[in-house]
């Protein structure tokens, strides 16, 4: 009698040590294509996050990114870390892999999570295949729920998330969770568990230096016509300089010589940017590093501060040639102010990227035909061109959803010339654009390479005869 008094009070909470009996595993469904060289390839910061503020609390977590792997061999990954939990990642690109890895690890786990942008903005397409969607910063909330399955689970307690009731019914959701206001206190993501072996490998092999990504900020207040921000909001938030000089720190001791800046814009406001800078100047930190800006945030003062910082590369998103197209896209800057930004950061050494858009919803050939010749005029380190994706929740899609011409993102063949898809009916063809492209980096290499002689005696007569080519295609 006494024994089994004993057995059930040990069975019972009070006598559990302090690790979880939770097992979790993060999973980022993102499949290196073959012969692949982007200059962006990431490990999953956000994955990253999630495994540390779960580490703090003890939970046995693992991180299976598929980056480097083969579907096959991630499975297996997956299914040998016996996880109670399975969270899998997903962005718009990522929505198809991700439901198809919801279905083949259905069995593997108890509680089925999917969280990250696409999720957040459309939990219904994901929550016939999940139990959970996380909506927003995962943080918080999966820890929460970590807690419940230990518990009970209740989902219904926790902030931040959708679920369908009972066996396929109602969806429900819990009230908003709200952003995490101090950022300082959340842990640093879990870098150990990527594969920076693998990262750093890519790298030098295809560039001659190793990068890794690092957020500084979250949120972004402006309010461009095509741009998702379902996570992290309109309300910019920062990290404190000193906080930020301390993970960099963590990051020269893995061994990598750059830093990736994933901030929606890192440039954002100038007295942060600055005590950062000064921060990284006045504790002798030495790391080269890259970060997204805008073309109305750099002056002098500013490129040169961060030059001396370390900064090796900016990109901006100039997203077209042509003023009307940039205020239909609510950029909020000028072709004008594009033009000016990229002079003052190659003034100050430090090199240029920049996106651009065409076949905007409203765009002209003229105008397709400005941003080409446009970008190509600018003397940038780094030129992408893409057509426009219209992601659900953006004023972009709302504009074209009743023409989509297909329903999901692909990922497009890597054999192809233009590795972009034209995703809804316009009066501009996918070859049309797919043209323009072509022309847009010929016409830049060709400057670039061939410097002003050349450009007059090659450059220019071609940027005439395919622009006329051009207007003529169908
Ligand atoms: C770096 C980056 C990339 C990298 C790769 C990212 C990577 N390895 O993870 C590269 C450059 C390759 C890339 C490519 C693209 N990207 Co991108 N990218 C980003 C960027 C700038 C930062 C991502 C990041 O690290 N964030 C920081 C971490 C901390 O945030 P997080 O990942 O969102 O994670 C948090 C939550 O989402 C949540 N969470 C995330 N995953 C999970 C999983 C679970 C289980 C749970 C519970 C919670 C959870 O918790 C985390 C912590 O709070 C974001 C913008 C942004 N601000 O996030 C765009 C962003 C994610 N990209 C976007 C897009 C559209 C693309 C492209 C399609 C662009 C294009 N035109 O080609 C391509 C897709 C390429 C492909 N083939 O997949 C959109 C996605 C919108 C959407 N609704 O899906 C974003 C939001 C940009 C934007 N504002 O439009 N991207
Ligand atoms: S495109 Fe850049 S500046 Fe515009 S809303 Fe998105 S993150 Fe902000």
């Amino acid at each position: 009698m006494i024994l089994e008094v004993l057995s059930s009070i040990m069975k019972s909470r009070f006598w559990e040590p302090d690790i979880k009996t939770v097992a979790v595993t993060l999973v980022y469904p993102y499949f290196q294509p073959s012969n692949d060289n982007s200059i962006f390839r990431f490990p999953p910061l956000g994955l990253g996050y999630l495994a540390a503020t779960l580490k703090e609390h003890n939970v046995p977590v693992e991180l299976v990114d598929c980056t480097f792997l083969s579907q096959q061999e991630a499975i297996r990954r997956i299914k040998r870390s016996k996880p109670t939990i399975i969270g899998i990642q997903s962005m718009f690109s990522l929505k198809n892999k991700a439901i198809e890895f919801a279905h083949l690890l259905r069995e593997d786990c108890e509680l089925l999570i999917a969280g990250g942008p696409q999720p957040t903005s459309s939990p219904e397409d994901f929550l016939q295949h999940f139990d959970v969607v996380v909506v927003g910063e995962g943080e918080e909330t999966l820890l929460e729920l970590v807690n419940e399955a230990e518990n009970g689970p209740d989902l219904s307690k926790v902030k931040g998330i959708a679920y369908k009731e009972g066996n396929g019914g109602k969806t429900r959701f819990t009230p908003p969770r709200g952003f995490i206001q101090d950022l300082d206190s959340i842990p640093f993501p879990a870098r150990e568990l990527f594969d920076n072996d693998g990262y750093k490998k890519y790298y030098s092999s295809n560039y001659g230096y190793t990068t890794t990504p690092m957020i500084t900020s979250r949120g972004c207040p402006f309010q461009c016509d095509f741009c998702s921000r379902p996570v992290f909001g309109n309300q910019f938030r920062s990290r404190s300089a000193a906080n930020i000089v301390d993970e960099i720190e963590t990051i020269i001791k893995l061994g990598y010589d750059r830093i990736w800046f994933a901030d929606d814009c890192f440039t954002l406001n100038r007295k942060r940017l600055l005590g950062i800078c000064n921060e990284i100047i006045s504790r002798h930190v030495r790391i080269g590093w890259e970060c997204l800006s805008r073309v109305d945030t750099i002056d002098d003062e500013v490129a040169q501060k961060m030059r001396q910082a370390g900064c090796i590369r900016t990109f901006f998103g100039i997203e077209s040639g042509n003023n009307v197209v940039l205020t239909i896209m609510k950029k909020n800057a000028t072709v004008e102010q594009a033009r000016e930004a990229v002079n003052i950061a190659k003034q100050s050494k430090i090199q240029v990227g920049a996106f651009f858009i065409v076949g905007y919803p409203g765009e002209t050939q003229g105008t397709v035909l400005d941003t080409v010749n446009f970008a190509s005029s600018l003397p940038l380190d780094y030129l992408s061109f893409t057509m426009p994706y219209p992601i659900q929740g953006t004023p972009l899609y709302e504009r074209v959803r009743d023409r989509m011409a297909v329903e999901e993102w692909e990922e497009p063949k890597n054999l192809r010339l233009v590795k972009h898809n034209l995703l809804f009916q316009s009066s501009l063809s996918e070859a049309k654009l797919k043209f323009a492209i072509v022309k847009g980096m010929t016409q830049f290499y060709v400057r670039k390479y061939l410097r002003s002689r050349g450009y007059m005696l090659v450059g220019r007569p071609f940027e005439h005869f395919t622009s006329f080519l051009f207007k003529r295609l169908r």
